[in-house]
C-alpha cells in the first residue's frame, strides 16, 4: 500500500526551526480540497468534513490510492495492548515530535479521544484503563499523517484496531482468513503481539508463544503479505515482564520467540523484535517505552532481498517474463 507517488512533492523550504515545520504542517482536521466544494440539498458552498471516527477499509482507499501511506496491523489476542499502543502514540504527538516525525493531522480524531478517554497522560487516575475494542466493529481503521523532517514527507498512517476474538477466530483457517480479511494483502506492517502479562506467568507463557506462532502462519500460508511486507514481533506489557527482573526467564522468551522469527524469515525479509510498554504501571519505565523504535521500523523504507520461499515455490515460472522477475 505503499504509494510514492503524490505527497513527495513537498514544497523544498529549508526547514531548520521547529516553528518554520509548524507553519508546515497543522493539526487542523483535514477537509476536501476546494475545488470539491459540493452542493448539499440544493445549498451551494458546503464542505463536507471527514467525520472523524475510524474508517471502514473502503474508506480508507481514497487515501491510500492517492498519497503517501503504510498500513499498520495489529495482531494480538485480547487484551494483550493493541489498542493502546495505538492511542498512546498518538498522544504523545500531542506534547512534543517523535522519532523525528511531526503530527500533521488526522482524519480520525474522534476515533482517537474516544479510545484515549480513559488512558489520557495527563488523567488522575491511579491505573490506564482502555476500553475493549468491539468485534463486530467495520470501523477498524484510526489514521495519522505525519511529516518526516529528515525526508520532507508527508506519510498516511492507518492503524487496523481489530480485536482478539475477530483475528482469533480465524486461527487455523486459510480459507476464511483468505476470504474474509483479503484486504490485509497490502499490508505495510504486521505487528504480532505477545502480551508481556502472560509472558511472566509461567502457566500462560508457552500458549501464548503458539498463539502467536499459529496466528504468524494462518496469516502468511493464507498469502495475507506482499513482497515489501515487514513484521514486527513484539512484546507489550514490558513492565510487568521486567518487574520479575529475571534475565534467564527474558532469555528463554527470547529463545522461543526466535523461533516465530524463524518461521517468519521464510516469508518476508525484514522480522524485528521489540519490547513497548505503552502505558506501564507507574514506577518500572517510562510511558510509551520502545515505541520511537517501533515507529522508526515502520517509517524505515523496505530495503531486504524481497524474494520470499512461498512466491518462489508457488509461481509457475512458465513465460520467460516470469523467469526473469523470479531471477531478478
Ligand atoms: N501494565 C501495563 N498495562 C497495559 C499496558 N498497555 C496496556 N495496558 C492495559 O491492558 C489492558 C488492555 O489493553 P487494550 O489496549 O485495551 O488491549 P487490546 O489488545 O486492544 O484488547 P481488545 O480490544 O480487547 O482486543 C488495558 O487495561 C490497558 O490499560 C502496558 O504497557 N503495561
Ligand atoms: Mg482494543
Amino acid at each position: 500500500m505503499e504509494n510514492n507517488n503524490a505527497e513527495n512533492k513537498m514544497p523544498t523550504l529549508e526547514v531548520e526551526q521547529s516553528s518554520d515545520i509548524d507553519k508546515l504542517i497543522n493539526d487542523d482536521i483535514e477537509t476536501l480540497d476546494s475545488d470539491e466544494i459540493i452542493e448539499e440539498d440544493g445549498r451551494s458552498g458546503f464542505i463536507k468534513l471527514p467525520h472523524g471516527l475510524a474508517l471502514t477499509v473502503e474508506e480508507t482507499y481514497p487515501i491510500t490510492a492517492s498519497e503517501v501511506s503504510k498500513t499498520i496491523i495489529l495482531i494480538g489476542p485480547f487484551d494483550s495492548g493493541k489498542t493502546t499502543i495505538e492511542t498512546t502514540i498518538y498522544q504523545l504527538f500531542q506534547r512534543k515530535p517523535f522519532a523525528g516525525l511531526y503530527f500533521a493531522g488526522s482524519q480520525s480524531l474522534f476515533g482517537y479521544e474516544e479510545r484515549s478517554f480513559y488512558t489520557r497522560l495527563e488523567s488522575k487516575k491511579e491505573t490506564a484503563t482502555t476500553p475493549r475494542t468491539s468485534r463486530s466493529v467495520t470501523e477498524i481503521f484510526l489514521h495519522l499523517k505525519l511529516y518526516d523532517s529528515k525526508t520532507k514527507i508527508k506519510t498516511n498512517y492507518l492503524f487496523g484496531d481489530i480485536s482478539g476474538e475477530e483475528i482469533y477466530s480465524h486461527l487455523g483457517n486459510v480459507e476464511t482468513i483468505s476470504e474474509k480479511m483479503a484486504y490485509l494483502k497490502s499490508v505495510d506492517s504486521y505487528v504480532f503481539i505477545l502480551n508481556g502479562k502472560q509472558l511472566a506467568d509461567k502457566n500462560k507463557r508457552n500458549g501464548e508463544i503458539d498463539q502467536a506462532y499459529n496466528m504468524a502462519r494462518t496469516i502468511f500460508d493464507a498469502k495475507l503479505y506482499s513482497s515489501s511486507t515487514k513484521v514486527q514481533v513484539l512484546i507489550s506489557k514490558y513492565d510487568i515482564l521486567k518487574k520479575n527482573n529475571d534475565a534467564n526467564l527474558e532469555a528463554a522468551i527470547d529463545k522461543r520467540i526466535q523461533c516465530i522469527v524463524d518461521l517468519l524469515k521464510k516469508y518476508v525479509s525484514e522480522v524485528t523484535v521489540h519490547r513497548v510498554a505503552a502505558m506501564p504501571e507507574p514506577g518500572v519505565l517510562e510511558v510509551g517505552y520502545g515505541l520511537e523504535e517501533l515507529l522508526s521500523a515502520w517509517n524505515k523504507p523496505h530495503t531486504g532481498n524481497q524474494v520470499v520461499e512461498s512466491y518462489i515455490t508457488d509461481y509457475k515460472l512458465n513465460s520467460e517474463f516470469n523467469k526473469l522477475i523470479y531471477k531478478m
